[in-house]
């Protein structure tokens, strides 16, 4: 393994720069992999929606909570590839697909399997989040083609403690391994204000950057209050010490693709445009997330056009 490279001092340092010369340096690092008006669009369908036996604190979909979240099965094969299709028209490069589980469970595993399959034949990037995985789990998702799995270290690994309790952080680096040594490319970030200090927040990119492989994807969500969560009453993080956070995750793993994720629906289309300033290069397209809303495709192609992104020609 090789040594790690950050340390959570010089990550403070970058960090707390003057925001003009943490942009410059995140844009600058930016510009040398990637084309600037470059956007990786994906797109996200829930197939197995709440009653989840983990308790994270922000999530609307634990059993642990009451919230306005209605449980449902897992969606026929069907349903999944007329969602993927109307992904891909509406310019999707990969569709994620997640479930409000542990792990899979064995009775669904091979739908999955065939959902994976499907969406590849579609012409689709593929990619699921289904919780904690075995090794044989993660080698069987790598034998269908599958391309990403998102498992996400959400936060640092002490503030972790107070946020989710049914799994530790350790069963989630586990995670990552089985994914990494499947071939499967890694997609892990977290989430952005959850009562978190600025020092949680930099651990969590100290965590992800000494990961033994880079994850090829990383998406930064920013909490979304549920009503009935425990963290339903949050306060909102600031908006330039979340696009600090996004700076600073740029400078750090600077061939990662960034996703823009969860809470862009509270976002003005300034503050998203200095989260791609500051190194965001990815969103998720479509209304709806797992179960919360998210800006609906048109606006998102027009704001992406005045910004100067190409977008697929058919969106
Ligand atoms: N159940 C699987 C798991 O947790 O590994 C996959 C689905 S889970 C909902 C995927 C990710 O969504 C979480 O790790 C978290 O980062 C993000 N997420 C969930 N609820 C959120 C919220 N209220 N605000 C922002 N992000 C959220
Ligand atoms: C990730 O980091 N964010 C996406 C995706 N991975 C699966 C999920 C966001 C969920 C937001 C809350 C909801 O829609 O329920
Ligand atoms: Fe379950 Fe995932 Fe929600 Fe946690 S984040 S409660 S594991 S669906």
């Amino acid at each position: 393994m090789t040594q790690p490279q950050w340390d959570s001092c010089k990550a403070e340092q970058i960090y707390e720069l003057p925001l003009m010369e943490l942009i410059f340096r995140a844009l600058s690092i930016h510009t040398q992999h990637f084309n600037v008006d470059e956007i990786e669009l994906c797109s996200l369908l829930s197939i197995k929606t709440g009653a989840c036996p983990e308790d994270c604190a922000y999530c609307p979909q634990s059993a642990h909570y009451q919230t306005d979240v209605e449980r449902e099965n897992l969606l026929p094969l069907e349903v999944v590839i007329a969602e993927a299709k109307k992904a891909k028209a509406s310019g999707a490069k990969r569709f994620c697909m997640g479930a409000a589980w542990r792990n899979p469970p064995k009775k669904n595993f091979s739908t999955v399997i065939d959902m994976i399959k499907a969406v590849k034949n579609i012409g689709l990037e593929t990619c699921v989040t289904l919780g904690m995985l075995n090794q044989q789990q993660a080698l069987e998702l790598r034998d269908a083609g599958l391309d990403f799995y998102n498992h996400n270290l959400d936060t640092s690994p002490e503030y972790y403690k107070k946020i989710i309790t049914t799994r530790t952080y350790s069963d989630r680096i586990k995670t990552l391994h089985q994914i990494t040594n499947a071939g499967i490319h890694v997609c892990c970030g977290g989430i952005i204000g959850m009562g978190e200090t600025r020092q949680d927040r930099i651990a969590l990119l100290v965590q992800l950057a000494n990961l033994p492989k880079s994850p090829k994807s990383v998406p930064i969500n920013r909490l979304i209050p549920f009503k009935g969560t425990p963290l339903e009453t949050s306060e909102n993080i600031d908006n330039i010490e979340f696009v600090r956070t996004i700076a600073t995750t740029r400078i750090m793993l600077p061939t990662s693709i960034i996703r823009l994720s969860a809470g862009r629906i509270a976002m003005s289309e300034e503050m998203q445009a200095l989260c791609f300033i500051a190194g965001a290069n990815s969103i998720w397209l479509g209304n709806k997330l797992l179960t919360a809303k998210n800006p609906n495709s048109d606006s998102d192609m027009i704001m992406l056009k005045k910004m100067g992104f190409k977008v697929p020609h058919h969106a």
